[in-house]
């Protein structure tokens, strides 16, 4: 199954592959538009997304009223940095503390970001209001986590490719199985713990989906044990999972909240943490910031990008073609060897592929579906995450659905 690849293709991956890092090892498509669901590549060749960015596009590509919000803005003022005020930032922290019901908001810009600032605010908080000795404070994280690519974040992480000569690590971490709540009452007990850093589901390790009740059993340990419960929705967040956070599937609301990737479309990098007054105001003038922190731009898009997904309902539409999706995927893995899996929730779902007899992973079914029309990509060699922008219709998800059975029966 080989791909013919273009010369236009061929001349923008060489000129990568010449003067870029290479740090990424995409799949062999060059794109140039995207709209919505739809994404063309360099020969107008037509794929549906179902990455969407890794969960940054929830609200679909070039949406027009998050374009519209973002031009309006860069013609007006697009940065002053916080050493002055500016007239956008009051509105989008109000915007988001009562969107998510918190009674502060720090902005940031990548997702790392924001976690490199809720161990910050954590650690704080845990000297300065829990007692915890000086330099002594811990961070519970869990196994296969990720929560970016800084050296503070991969100190906490337990995935050699994110690790490896990258040391040496911060201290301050312990970090306990995922889904595991006897291990994480253990863990929580030791009164130097500051926090408890989790993502609701699992997205890089491969959608992993824990027991319902863990969140709500993790919250009530927090609270006995006087513990910041740190939900990292950076990816399952703003509506990808079917409900405006993972969290409240089990009506957990998270002492300190991170967010990035669709807070702003997929058209501007913005993030932010949420947190209480008793955590947010640890934080005094001087102790932390950044020069894009919280800029009129970031600010303009965030809130057209989040009213978007409240006005054009994609939460429960996240619901409907989630279900859709799983029950197409589980028909066909009636029909098949090759998936072993389909899980998820909303639409960030996962299939497990059986490595065929004449050694096909799901590199190979990604090529295959990347020529059948329809763009995903694997995670961690045999799990391939599917998560298309919540706009999709009904036509278009069975259209693709029907592209991954196809692709997949004919392995
Ligand atoms: C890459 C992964 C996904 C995230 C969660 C924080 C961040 C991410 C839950 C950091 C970012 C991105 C980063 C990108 C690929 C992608 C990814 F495979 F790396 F893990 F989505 F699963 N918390 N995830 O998912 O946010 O600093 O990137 O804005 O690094 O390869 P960021």
């Amino acid at each position: 199954m080989s791909t013919s690849i273009s010369s236009l293709s061929h001349q923008a991956m060489a000129l990568e592959d010449q003067y870029g890092a290479h740090n990424y090892h995409p799949l062999p498509v060059v794109l140039a538009k995207g709209e919505g669901v739809h994404l063309w590549d360099v020969e107008g060749k037509h794929y549906y997304d179902f990455l969407s960015a890794y969960s940054a596009v929830n609200q679909g590509h070039c949406h027009p009223r998050i374009i519209q919000a973002l031009t309006e803005q860069a013609k007006t003022l697009t940065l002053t940095s916080r050493a002055f005020y500016n007239n956008r930032l009051g509105e989008a922290e109000r915007y988001l503390c009562e969107l998510f019901g918190y009674d502060k908001a720090l902005l940031m810009n990548s997702g790392a970001e924001a976690n490199e600032t809720a161990i910050k605010l954590v650690r704080k908080w845990g000297y300065q209001v829990k007692g915890i000795p000086n330099n002594e404070a811990i961070i519970v994280a869990v196994e296969r986590n990720f929560h970016g690519r800084t050296t503070g974040i991969i100190s906490a992480s337990t995935d050699p490719d994110s690790r490896n000569n990258f040391g040496p690590f911060m201290p301050g971490y312990q970090i306990i199985p995922y889904n595991d709540i006897p291990a994480l009452e253990k863990a929580l007990s030791h009164p130097n713990v500051c926090g408890f850093w989790v993502e609701p589901i699992q997205g890089e390790a491969g959608v992993y989906v824990p027991d319902d009740g863990y969140l709500k059993a993790a919250q009530e340990l927090c609270t006995t044990y006087n513990v910041i419960l740190m939900m990292d929705e950076i990816q399952t967040g703003v509506g990808r999972t079917g409900k405006l956070l993972a969290s409240q599937h089990e009506g957990v609301h998270p002492d300190l909240l991170i967010l990035g990737k669709a807070l702003s479309g997929g058209t501007y990098p913005v993030s932010c943490v949420l947190t209480s007054d008793e955590v947010m105001l640890t934080i005094q003038p001087g102790e932390h910031g950044s020069t894009f922190g919280g800029n009129p731009l970031a600010c303009a898009v965030l809130m057209e990008s989040l009213q978007v997904i409240l006005d054009e309902d994609l939460i429960q539409n996240a619901n409907q073609m989630g279900e859709l999706f799983r029950e197409r995927m589980r028909a066909l893995q009636s029909k098949t060897p090759l998936i072993t899996t389909v899980r998820g929730k909303g639409l960030l779902n996962a299939i497990i592929i059986q490595p065929t007899a004449d050694g096909k992973t799901a590199w190979d079914v990604c090529m295959q579906l990347m020529e059948n029309g329809l763009l995903a990509k694997p995670t961690h060699g045999d799990i391939i995450r599917f998560a298309p922008p919540l706009i999709i219709t009904e036509e278009q998800m069975n259209e693709c659905c029907s592209i991954i059975e196809k692709t997949i029966l004919a392995f």
